[in-house]
Protein backbone atom coordinates (compact mmCIF):
# COMPACT_ATOMS: atom_id res chain seq x y z
CA UNK A 1 0.00 0.00 0.00
CA UNK A 2 1.33 3.16 -0.92
CA UNK A 3 0.46 6.54 1.50
CA UNK A 4 2.34 10.03 2.04
CA UNK A 5 3.42 10.97 -1.99
CA UNK A 6 4.26 7.85 -3.35
CA UNK A 7 2.77 6.93 -6.28
CA UNK A 8 1.66 3.77 -7.75
CA UNK A 9 2.52 2.63 -10.93
CA UNK A 10 -0.09 3.16 -13.80
CA UNK A 11 -0.38 3.96 -17.33
CA UNK A 12 -3.58 6.03 -19.21
CA UNK A 13 -3.74 6.61 -23.03
CA UNK A 14 -7.38 8.30 -22.34
CA UNK A 15 -7.84 11.09 -24.84
CA UNK A 16 -4.23 11.09 -25.71
CA UNK A 17 -2.53 11.57 -22.16
CA UNK A 18 0.12 9.12 -21.97
CA UNK A 19 1.23 8.10 -18.35
CA UNK A 20 4.19 5.44 -18.56
CA UNK A 21 4.38 3.09 -15.83
CA UNK A 22 6.42 4.64 -12.73
CA UNK A 23 6.15 8.42 -14.21
CA UNK A 24 6.43 10.49 -10.53
CA UNK A 25 3.47 12.77 -10.54
CA UNK A 26 3.93 16.64 -10.20
CA UNK A 27 1.73 17.20 -7.49
CA UNK A 28 3.00 18.39 -4.49
CA UNK A 29 0.23 18.47 -1.78
CA UNK A 30 0.29 19.62 1.66
CA UNK A 31 -3.55 20.05 2.14
CA UNK A 32 -6.40 19.93 -0.03
CA UNK A 33 -8.16 22.92 -1.57
CA UNK A 34 -5.52 25.46 -1.22
CA UNK A 35 -6.78 28.87 -2.93
CA UNK A 36 -4.28 28.95 -5.41
CA UNK A 37 -5.74 25.62 -6.45
CA UNK A 38 -9.29 26.73 -6.28
CA UNK A 39 -8.56 29.70 -8.31
CA UNK A 40 -7.12 27.70 -11.05
CA UNK A 41 -10.20 25.61 -11.75
CA UNK A 42 -11.76 25.67 -14.76
CA UNK A 43 -15.25 24.68 -12.77
CA UNK A 44 -16.41 25.52 -9.39
CA UNK A 45 -15.86 22.27 -8.02
CA UNK A 46 -19.33 20.16 -7.24
CA UNK A 47 -20.09 17.31 -5.22
CA UNK A 48 -23.18 15.41 -6.27
CA UNK A 49 -23.30 12.58 -4.29
CA UNK A 50 -21.83 10.50 -1.19
CA UNK A 51 -21.13 11.06 2.02
CA UNK A 52 -21.09 15.08 2.79
CA UNK A 53 -17.77 16.45 2.92
CA UNK A 54 -16.26 13.12 1.35
CA UNK A 55 -14.29 14.77 -1.16
CA UNK A 56 -11.90 17.77 -1.75
CA UNK A 57 -10.63 19.57 -4.61
CA UNK A 58 -6.23 18.45 -4.79
CA UNK A 59 -4.56 19.44 -7.65
CA UNK A 60 -5.40 21.26 -10.45
CA UNK A 61 -6.89 18.05 -12.14
CA UNK A 62 -7.37 15.99 -8.92
CA UNK A 63 -9.77 15.67 -6.22
CA UNK A 64 -9.20 13.82 -2.55
CA UNK A 65 -12.07 11.04 -1.76
CA UNK A 66 -11.98 10.14 1.73
CA UNK A 67 -12.09 6.36 3.11
CA UNK A 68 -14.63 5.58 5.79
CA UNK A 69 -14.56 2.19 5.77
CA UNK A 70 -11.54 -0.14 7.62
CA UNK A 71 -10.65 -1.79 4.64
CA UNK A 72 -8.74 -0.03 1.81
CA UNK A 73 -10.75 -1.89 -1.02
CA UNK A 74 -11.35 1.47 -3.62
CA UNK A 75 -7.86 1.64 -3.28
CA UNK A 76 -7.33 -2.03 -4.26
CA UNK A 77 -9.61 -2.24 -6.53
CA UNK A 78 -8.24 1.43 -8.71
CA UNK A 79 -4.93 -0.04 -8.53
CA UNK A 80 -5.98 -3.37 -10.57
CA UNK A 81 -8.16 -0.84 -12.72
CA UNK A 82 -4.91 1.09 -13.75
CA UNK A 83 -3.84 -2.11 -15.62
CA UNK A 84 -7.08 -2.99 -16.82
CA UNK A 85 -8.51 -3.29 -20.05
CA UNK A 86 -11.23 -0.92 -18.96
CA UNK A 87 -8.95 1.41 -17.50
CA UNK A 88 -9.93 4.17 -20.00
CA UNK A 89 -13.89 4.37 -18.40
CA UNK A 90 -12.88 4.84 -14.81
CA UNK A 91 -10.58 8.42 -13.46
CA UNK A 92 -7.08 7.82 -13.11
CA UNK A 93 -5.66 7.12 -10.14
CA UNK A 94 -2.79 8.42 -8.79
CA UNK A 95 -1.98 7.39 -5.08
CA UNK A 96 -3.46 6.76 -1.93
CA UNK A 97 -2.82 9.75 0.77
CA UNK A 98 -2.78 9.93 4.40
CA UNK A 99 -3.50 13.17 6.05
CA UNK A 100 -4.39 14.21 9.07
CA UNK A 101 -4.58 10.88 10.26
CA UNK A 102 -7.22 10.03 7.89
CA UNK A 103 -6.87 8.28 4.45
CA UNK A 104 -7.64 9.92 1.09
CA UNK A 105 -7.49 8.47 -2.55
CA UNK A 106 -6.27 10.72 -4.78
CA UNK A 107 -7.26 10.23 -8.22
CA UNK A 108 -8.26 12.59 -11.88
CA UNK A 109 -11.38 15.19 -11.38
CA UNK A 110 -13.52 14.62 -14.30
CA UNK A 111 -14.72 18.21 -14.13
CA UNK A 112 -11.50 19.46 -15.73
CA UNK A 113 -13.00 18.26 -18.99
CA UNK A 114 -15.68 20.39 -19.18
CA UNK A 115 -17.13 23.71 -19.40
CA UNK A 116 -20.10 24.14 -16.38
CA UNK A 117 -21.29 20.99 -17.56
CA UNK A 118 -24.91 19.24 -17.03
CA UNK A 119 -23.77 16.03 -14.40
CA UNK A 120 -25.72 13.05 -13.63
CA UNK A 121 -25.04 10.40 -11.31
CA UNK A 122 -26.62 6.94 -11.66
CA UNK A 123 -26.10 4.75 -8.95
CA UNK A 124 -26.10 1.25 -10.49
CA UNK A 125 -27.29 -2.42 -9.95
CA UNK A 126 -30.30 -4.37 -8.85
CA UNK A 127 -28.52 -4.63 -5.43
CA UNK A 128 -27.15 -1.73 -3.10
CA UNK A 129 -25.86 -3.45 0.05
CA UNK A 130 -22.89 -6.00 0.78
CA UNK A 131 -24.39 -10.11 1.24
CA UNK A 132 -22.40 -9.56 4.82
CA UNK A 133 -25.92 -7.12 5.46
CA UNK A 134 -27.91 -10.01 5.30
CA UNK A 135 -26.68 -11.44 8.77
CA UNK A 136 -26.21 -8.09 10.28
CA UNK A 137 -28.89 -7.89 13.05
CA UNK A 138 -28.26 -4.51 14.54
CA UNK A 139 -30.81 -2.13 14.60
CA UNK A 140 -30.31 1.66 13.42
CA UNK A 141 -32.56 4.42 14.15
CA UNK A 142 -30.85 6.82 12.08
CA UNK A 143 -32.31 4.78 9.10
CA UNK A 144 -35.84 4.43 10.98
CA UNK A 145 -35.83 8.20 10.42
CA UNK A 146 -34.76 8.58 6.80
CA UNK A 147 -37.44 5.70 6.59
CA UNK A 148 -39.87 7.72 8.18
CA UNK A 149 -39.06 10.73 6.49
CA UNK A 150 -39.32 9.44 3.08
CA UNK A 151 -42.31 7.37 3.46
CA UNK A 152 -44.36 7.78 7.11
CA UNK A 153 -46.73 4.45 6.32
CA UNK A 154 -43.67 2.00 5.30
CA UNK A 155 -42.14 1.16 9.00
CA UNK A 156 -44.12 -2.09 10.36
CA UNK A 157 -45.61 -1.99 14.16
CA UNK A 158 -42.67 -3.95 15.19
CA UNK A 159 -40.71 -1.43 13.72
CA UNK A 160 -42.66 1.57 14.71
CA UNK A 161 -42.10 0.29 18.63
CA UNK A 162 -38.35 0.15 18.36
CA UNK A 163 -38.05 3.13 16.42
CA UNK A 164 -35.08 1.65 14.62
CA UNK A 165 -34.56 -0.81 11.65
CA UNK A 166 -31.51 -3.30 9.88
CA UNK A 167 -29.05 -1.60 7.64
CA UNK A 168 -30.24 -4.42 4.94
CA UNK A 169 -34.02 -3.09 6.04
CA UNK A 170 -32.94 0.24 4.89
CA UNK A 171 -31.45 -0.82 1.73
CA UNK A 172 -34.28 -2.85 0.44
CA UNK A 173 -36.62 0.15 1.50
CA UNK A 174 -34.78 2.32 -0.56
CA UNK A 175 -34.51 0.20 -3.72
CA UNK A 176 -37.83 -0.75 -3.77
CA UNK A 177 -39.01 3.45 -3.58
CA UNK A 178 -36.45 4.16 -6.00
CA UNK A 179 -35.99 2.22 -9.97
CA UNK A 180 -33.53 -0.04 -8.14
CA UNK A 181 -35.80 -2.98 -7.76
CA UNK A 182 -37.27 -2.90 -11.20
CA UNK A 183 -34.45 -1.29 -13.34
CA UNK A 184 -30.88 -1.87 -11.60
CA UNK A 185 -30.09 1.69 -11.35
CA UNK A 186 -31.22 5.17 -10.00
CA UNK A 187 -30.91 8.95 -10.79
CA UNK A 188 -29.35 9.84 -7.11
CA UNK A 189 -28.56 13.12 -8.24
CA UNK A 190 -28.41 15.78 -10.67
CA UNK A 191 -27.28 19.04 -11.63
CA UNK A 192 -28.04 20.66 -15.29
CA UNK A 193 -25.67 23.29 -16.44
CA UNK A 194 -25.92 26.89 -14.69
CA UNK A 195 -28.25 25.20 -11.99
CA UNK A 196 -27.32 24.10 -8.47
CA UNK A 197 -27.39 20.31 -7.92
CA UNK A 198 -30.49 18.41 -7.20
CA UNK A 199 -30.61 15.42 -5.04
CA UNK A 200 -34.24 14.70 -3.97
CA UNK A 201 -34.57 12.10 -6.35
CA UNK A 202 -35.15 9.46 -4.03
CA UNK A 203 -38.73 8.56 -5.38
CA UNK A 204 -37.75 8.43 -8.80
CA UNK A 205 -39.29 4.83 -9.97
CA UNK A 206 -41.36 5.35 -12.56
CA UNK A 207 -40.49 5.21 -16.69
CA UNK A 208 -42.24 8.20 -16.65
CA UNK A 209 -39.97 10.01 -13.90
CA UNK A 210 -36.86 8.69 -15.62
CA UNK A 211 -38.00 9.52 -19.02
CA UNK A 212 -38.92 13.12 -17.74
CA UNK A 213 -35.63 13.49 -16.26
CA UNK A 214 -33.20 12.21 -18.86
CA UNK A 215 -35.52 14.28 -21.59
CA UNK A 216 -34.26 17.41 -19.71
CA UNK A 217 -30.78 16.33 -19.17
CA UNK A 218 -30.34 15.67 -22.91
CA UNK A 219 -31.49 19.05 -23.56
CA UNK A 220 -33.10 18.46 -26.32
CA UNK A 221 -29.81 18.21 -27.93
CA UNK A 222 -29.88 14.28 -30.37
CA UNK A 223 -26.11 15.26 -30.56
CA UNK A 224 -25.70 14.71 -26.87
CA UNK A 225 -28.55 11.84 -26.51
CA UNK A 226 -26.29 9.88 -29.61
CA UNK A 227 -22.88 10.52 -28.05
CA UNK A 228 -24.13 9.01 -24.53
CA UNK A 229 -25.50 6.23 -26.00
CA UNK A 230 -22.53 5.43 -27.90
CA UNK A 231 -20.38 6.40 -24.53
CA UNK A 232 -23.06 3.90 -22.70
CA UNK A 233 -22.53 1.06 -25.60
CA UNK A 234 -18.32 1.42 -25.02
CA UNK A 235 -18.50 1.27 -21.25
CA UNK A 236 -20.54 -1.75 -21.25
CA UNK A 237 -18.15 -3.28 -23.81
CA UNK A 238 -15.52 -2.21 -21.63
CA UNK A 239 -16.70 -4.11 -18.87
CA UNK A 240 -18.05 -7.54 -20.61
CA UNK A 241 -14.05 -7.46 -22.28
CA UNK A 242 -12.92 -6.82 -18.61
CA UNK A 243 -10.67 -9.08 -16.25
CA UNK A 244 -11.52 -7.13 -13.31
CA UNK A 245 -14.97 -6.40 -13.79
CA UNK A 246 -16.17 -10.13 -14.27
CA UNK A 247 -14.42 -11.06 -11.46
CA UNK A 248 -15.69 -8.16 -9.08
CA UNK A 249 -19.21 -7.98 -7.04
CA UNK A 250 -19.92 -4.25 -7.62
CA UNK A 251 -21.97 -3.09 -5.27
CA UNK A 252 -22.44 0.92 -4.28
CA UNK A 253 -20.76 1.78 -8.33
CA UNK A 254 -22.29 4.73 -10.11
CA UNK A 255 -22.00 6.07 -13.75
CA UNK A 256 -21.18 9.78 -13.87
CA UNK A 257 -22.50 11.12 -17.26
CA UNK A 258 -21.59 14.36 -18.36
CA UNK A 259 -21.88 17.08 -21.02
CA UNK A 260 -21.69 20.50 -21.58
CA UNK A 261 -21.92 23.81 -24.09
CA UNK A 262 -19.96 22.44 -26.13
CA UNK A 263 -22.18 18.94 -27.05
CA UNK A 264 -18.72 17.26 -25.22
CA UNK A 265 -20.07 14.22 -23.51
CA UNK A 266 -18.31 12.00 -21.25
CA UNK A 267 -19.34 8.63 -18.88
CA UNK A 268 -17.43 7.12 -16.38
CA UNK A 269 -17.60 4.19 -13.62
CA UNK A 270 -16.99 5.81 -10.52
CA UNK A 271 -16.83 4.28 -6.75
CA UNK A 272 -15.37 1.36 -5.81
CA UNK A 273 -15.36 1.27 -2.04
CA UNK A 274 -17.56 -2.13 -2.02
CA UNK A 275 -16.48 -3.64 -4.88
CA UNK A 276 -15.05 -7.17 -3.84
CA UNK A 277 -13.47 -9.87 -5.70
CA UNK A 278 -15.95 -12.84 -6.35
CA UNK A 279 -14.04 -15.47 -3.37
CA UNK A 280 -14.12 -18.69 -5.25
CA UNK A 281 -13.11 -17.65 -8.65
CA UNK A 282 -16.47 -17.99 -10.29
CA UNK A 283 -17.89 -15.47 -12.75
CA UNK A 284 -20.88 -13.24 -12.19
CA UNK A 285 -22.73 -12.01 -15.49
CA UNK A 286 -23.68 -8.61 -13.45
CA UNK A 287 -27.45 -9.44 -15.19
CA UNK A 288 -28.82 -12.61 -13.50
CA UNK A 289 -31.11 -12.02 -9.96
CA UNK A 290 -29.56 -12.07 -6.95
CA UNK A 291 -29.80 -15.05 -4.78
CA UNK A 292 -28.00 -14.87 -1.30
CA UNK A 293 -24.25 -16.24 -2.35
CA UNK A 294 -24.71 -15.75 -5.64
CA UNK A 295 -22.77 -12.58 -5.50
CA UNK A 296 -24.88 -10.68 -8.42
CA UNK A 297 -25.50 -7.39 -8.41
CA UNK A 298 -26.93 -6.13 -11.42
CA UNK A 299 -24.74 -4.01 -12.71
CA UNK A 300 -25.24 -4.56 -16.71
CA UNK A 301 -28.58 -5.24 -16.41
CA UNK A 302 -29.35 -1.66 -15.25
CA UNK A 303 -26.79 -0.54 -17.56
CA UNK A 304 -28.80 -2.33 -20.23
CA UNK A 305 -31.44 -0.31 -18.68
CA UNK A 306 -30.11 2.84 -18.91
CA UNK A 307 -29.22 2.50 -22.24
CA UNK A 308 -32.38 2.23 -23.62
CA UNK A 309 -33.73 5.08 -21.66
CA UNK A 310 -31.38 7.30 -23.47
CA UNK A 311 -32.16 5.79 -26.52
CA UNK A 312 -35.95 6.48 -26.25
CA UNK A 313 -35.95 9.96 -25.17
CA UNK A 314 -37.70 11.77 -28.06
CA UNK A 315 -36.09 15.27 -29.03
CA UNK A 316 -38.83 17.56 -29.90
CA UNK A 317 -36.85 19.21 -32.55
CA UNK A 318 -33.06 20.16 -32.77
CA UNK A 319 -31.61 23.34 -31.41
CA UNK A 320 -29.99 24.57 -34.73
CA UNK A 321 -29.83 24.17 -37.95
CA UNK A 322 -26.14 23.01 -38.14
CA UNK A 323 -24.80 20.97 -35.67
CA UNK A 324 -21.21 20.87 -35.27
CA UNK A 325 -19.92 17.50 -35.40
CA UNK A 326 -20.24 15.44 -32.34
CA UNK A 327 -17.29 15.86 -29.18
CA UNK A 328 -17.02 12.38 -27.82
CA UNK A 329 -14.55 11.83 -25.18
CA UNK A 330 -13.23 8.55 -26.47
CA UNK A 331 -10.58 6.23 -26.13
CA UNK A 332 -7.34 7.51 -28.10
C1 LIG B 1 -27.55 5.72 2.24
C2 LIG B 1 -27.06 5.17 0.91
C3 LIG B 1 -25.60 4.81 0.99
C4 LIG B 1 -25.27 3.93 2.18
C5 LIG B 1 -25.77 4.56 3.48
C6 LIG B 1 -27.27 4.81 3.41
O1 LIG B 1 -28.94 5.92 2.17
O2 LIG B 1 -27.80 4.08 0.52
O3 LIG B 1 -25.22 4.12 -0.21
O4 LIG B 1 -23.87 3.87 2.32
O5 LIG B 1 -25.49 3.65 4.53
O6 LIG B 1 -27.69 5.44 4.61
P1 LIG B 1 -29.56 7.22 1.47
O7 LIG B 1 -29.15 7.18 0.03
O8 LIG B 1 -31.02 7.07 1.61
O9 LIG B 1 -29.02 8.40 2.19
P2 LIG B 1 -23.02 2.62 1.83
O10 LIG B 1 -23.19 2.58 0.34
O11 LIG B 1 -21.63 3.01 2.25
O12 LIG B 1 -23.53 1.40 2.49
P3 LIG B 1 -24.82 4.13 5.89
O13 LIG B 1 -25.86 4.98 6.58
O14 LIG B 1 -24.47 2.87 6.61
O15 LIG B 1 -23.62 4.96 5.52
Amino acid sequence: MGVNGQKFGMWNCFRGIHRRKGKKTALDLTAPASDAILKNRKNTWIQLAGHPGGFAPAGPNTIWKKRYTKDNNETQAYEALMEDTAHSIVPLFYREVEYNSEYFIEIEDLLQHFTDPSIMDVKMGIRTFLESEVSNTALRKDLYDKMVALDPAAPTDEERQSQSITKLRYMQFRENESSTAEFGFRIEALRMSGETPSTNLKRVKSKEQIHGILSKFVNNSRVVQQDLVRRLKEVKQHIEDSPFFMSHELIGCSVLVMHDKYDKCGVWVIDFSKTNPIQDGCEISHRLPWQIGNHEDGFLFGLDNLMQFFSDIEIKEELTENIEPSHVIADS
